[in-house]
């Protein structure tokens, strides 16, 4: 079947003056999106550390020498506090990543339990385990799980040179499992690893050519960590990545488009053009996985700034109606 995305074509997109792709984004971004609404998620590690995977740019790869501290699978009372601190915070979607390359069948029943509570509080939930397989997707779907998180992060000709415990492929048949379960995609990459224009194109054009592409796509700008292979790589430029964020929206017009990690290190300039062209996502909280994330304070800043407003924050308040065991001052607070 014809591709939707050549190279030829990305490229020429890639070349359009800075302000024409700008104004494209944006003009496309407004028939799908309200422009002053954006979607807010947690992210809770729930398994840290000790990853057999040897991915270059993580923390969590057992292979490198970081300061990270790890921790085994989190209990459930522990996920669930920051689950409810979550709804409070006004965020509507709960992510959790654990450092697997994949999960273990007997891990799935305690994994279900944890989504349907977590369902039941009104949130949206998503996860990032690794590789899954059918039977696993299907479960998680089963128990509710909204999202699956799985990135591509590159080019496939880059992959190899970032990744050598699992290929490309791979991460592309996992993909196609989460689709045949029903679930979301969560799918995005990283810039700044090292790779050519040329890669960031081709890790475009393998989602957005997908027969159906994510519906939420994270880009993350690497975060350097010491004792990573990554740690001394040069700094993206600034236009660069916000004319991948502009042609991101351009080529996958209606899905979600997340200023991921990265964003502690980018003053609110940048940030707003990222949202300008087409950024519509966040991660809000003091923490990613493992790294900081820009604080909340900062990001309710930046917010009022911009007239922005956190979706959905008012849809599920009749939950905290219910629930006693919530701070409704609190709540209320973070309604305002
Ligand atoms: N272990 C699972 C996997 O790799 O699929 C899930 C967790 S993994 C930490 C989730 C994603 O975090 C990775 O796919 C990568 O894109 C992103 N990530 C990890 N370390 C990062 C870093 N230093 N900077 C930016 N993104 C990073
Ligand atoms: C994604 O694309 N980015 C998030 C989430 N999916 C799981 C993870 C970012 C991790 C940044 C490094 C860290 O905090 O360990
Ligand atoms: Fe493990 Fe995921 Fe980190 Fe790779 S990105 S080392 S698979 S936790």
């Amino acid at each position: 079947m014809k591709k939707l995305w050549t190279l030829e074509k990305t490229q020429k997109l890639f070349r359009k003056p800075f302000f024409d792709l700008m104004y494209q984004a944006q003009t496309i971004h407004r028939k799908y999106f309200n422009p002053h609404e954006i979607q807010v998620s947690t992210l809770l590690s729930i398994k840290t550390g000790a990853c057999p995977e040897d991915c270059k740019y993580c923390p969590q790869s057992a292979r490198y020498k970081t300061k990270l501290k790890t921790q085994p699978l989190l209990n459930k009372k522990e996920i669930l506090k920051a689950a409810k601190k979550t709804k409070i915070s006004g965020a509507n979607r709960f992510c959790m990543g654990a450092a697997w390359k994949n999960p273990k069948d007997k891990d799935i029943p305690y994994l279900q339990e944890i989504i349907k509570e977590i369902k039941k509080m009104g949130l949206e939930t998503c996860m990032t385990l690794g590789e899954i397989t059918q039977k696993q997707a299907n479960q998680l779907h089963e128990s509710g799980l909204d999202f699956y998180n799985h990135n591509i992060d590159t080019s496939k000709n880059f992959y190899s040179k970032i990744i050598s415990t699992r290929t490309y492929e791979s991460r592309l048949k996992t993909l196609k499992r989460i689709r045949k379960s029903g679930m979301k995609i969560c799918s995005g990459g990283i810039i700044g690893l090292g790779e050519k224009t040329k890669d960031r194109l081709e890790f475009l054009m393998e989602l957005a050519n997908l027969s159906k592409p994510p519906e939420s796509i994270p880009i993350n700008l690497l975060v350097k960590i010491p004792g990573t292979p990554l740690e001394k790589n040069k700094k993206v430029n600034e236009f660069d990545f916000i004319k991948i964020i502009s042609l991101t929206r351009i080529m996958v017009p209606k899905s979600y488009i997340r200023l991921s990690a990265g964003r502690e290190k980018m003053n609110f300039q940048m940030q707003a053009m990222c949202f300008m062209a087409g950024a519509n996502s966040i991660f809000y909280g003091c923490k990613l996985l493992t790294t900081k994330n820009q604080s909340e304070k900062k990001d309710n800043k930046l917010f009022k700034i911009l007239n922005l407003k956190k979706q959905n924050l008012k849809k599920n308040k009749n939950f905290f109606l219910k629930d006693n065991s919530i701070n409704k001052k609190f709540f209320y607070n973070a309604l305002k």
